[in-house]
């Protein structure tokens, strides 16, 4: 598509978060959330079986990590979902409001290459997007800014960074747009249903009648392909799993050696689940900084560090119903690999 002139509204403040000229590696934000992030890992380290939350996957260099995943032959996600927004772009836009949707809110934007298909339907539909990419990972939000910048330089971009499983704050929707807020990538299946649905409730309390979400699913398909997303003969997934302690090692002064650990990720065809696993190649005793005290692990134990789960379509609109969305549309990719749901804002919540 032609790009058209530079759109700006006059007085419009263009970023939440100024932008530094080095921007700080941000797994965490503020001195209370590195506090919190501590608590959060003292517990769950102290769990059986031990887990570190998925999101200290994304410093600086798992983001990166990230992106060269998406690139794989392997990992089909990212272009299954990127082409199915590419053909229903303009669709799902249209049901959404079409030319008033003009606040694009992205949650866990990563590099949000896809995104620009969605902001290309709403400016082809007559909008005037405005979008709001909210990631933990200034990295992130750094790549978002240069990729939309160079696509479509006419679409303001407003970077927040912060931690969405926490307090969310998003900069005030434009007098009398629709709001648009996005979950892609297949990101809501790194959470079980309870938080999946808690996190999404959040979201919906930043959004009014008329307003609309849209979240991108992964879908079950052949376990050894799946497997083979997650398990890629380069080890780029291996890298990006074990970049994860090198994190936790910045935020808290432990002393993981992440060489000490072989990435394990099997697909566990009874959850329908990928679960990515750190496991001890030996008998360690781990320093953990300012988390406080010492982890022994024994050979061959593991860290859980994420689930990635595969759904059902029913699944999917069964979560943003809990979660105060009414399901409109779905959207499926033609090799029924990935799913998107369209779900509008409805103004009383039900419970899970
Ligand atoms: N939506 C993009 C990126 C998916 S990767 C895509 O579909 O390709 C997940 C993204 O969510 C990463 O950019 C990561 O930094 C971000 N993320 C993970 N946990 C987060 C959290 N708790 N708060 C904010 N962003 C988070
Ligand atoms: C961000 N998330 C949806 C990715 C996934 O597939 O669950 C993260 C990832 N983990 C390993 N590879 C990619």
């Amino acid at each position: 598509m032609a790009r058209r002139r530079p759109l700006r509204r006059s007085g419009e403040k263009r970023h939440a978060v100024p932008y530094l000229a080095r921007p700080p590696t941000a797994a965490v934000v503020s001195l209370d959330a590195r506090a919190a992030a501590l608590d959060e890992l003292r517990e769950g380290l102290a769990r059986s079986p031990r887990e570190i939350a998925c999101k200290y996957l994304y410093d600086d260099r798992g983001s990166q990590l990230f992106e060269d995943i998406t690139r794989l032959d392997e990992y089909f996600p990212t272009r299954t979902e990127r082409g199915l927004l590419e053909q229903r772009g303009v669709e799902i836009v249209a049901a959404a409001g079409g030319a008033q949707v003009a606040d694009v809110v992205e949650l866990g934007s990563g590099a949000a290459s896809k995104t620009v298909a969605l902001l290309d339907a709403a400016l082809q539909a007559g909008g005037r997007p405005r979008y709001v990419a909210v990631d933990i990972s200034a990295h992130a939000l750094q790549r978002t800014r240069e990729i939309l910048t160079a696509a479509r330089p006419e679409v303001p971009v407003e970077p927040v960074l912060a931690d969405y499983t926490r307090e969310l704050h998003l900069p005030p929707k434009p007098e009398g747009s629709r709001r648009l807020a996005l979950f892609l990538g297949g990101t809501i299946g790194n959470e079980e249903d309870a938080p999946a649905v808690r996190f999404l409730s959040r979201v919906r309390a930043h959004m009014e009648p008329l307003d609309f979400l849209l979240l991108g699913a992964n879908l079950v398909t052949d376990p050894a392909a799946i497997h083979l997303a997650y398990n890629d003969p380069q080890g780029v997934t291996a890298e990006f799993n074990r970049n994860l302690l090198r994190n936790v090692n910045a935020l808290a002064g432990s002393s993981f050696v992440p060489e000490d650990f072989d990435h394990h990720a099997p697909y566990v065809v009874e959850k329908r689940r990928i679960e990515m696993w750190l496991v001890a190649r030996r008998a360690l005793e781990i320093d953990l900084g300012s988390i406080g005290g010492k982890v022994r692990m024994r050979k061959g134990e593991g860290i859980r560090t994420e689930i990635s789960r595969r759904f059902v379509r029913d699944d999917v609109l069964r979560i943003i119903d809990a979660a105060g969305f009414t399901p409109e549309r779905w959207f499926e990719s033609p090799d029924g690999r990935f799913g998107l749901a369209l779900g509008k804002v409805r103004s009383s919540l039900r419970g899970f």
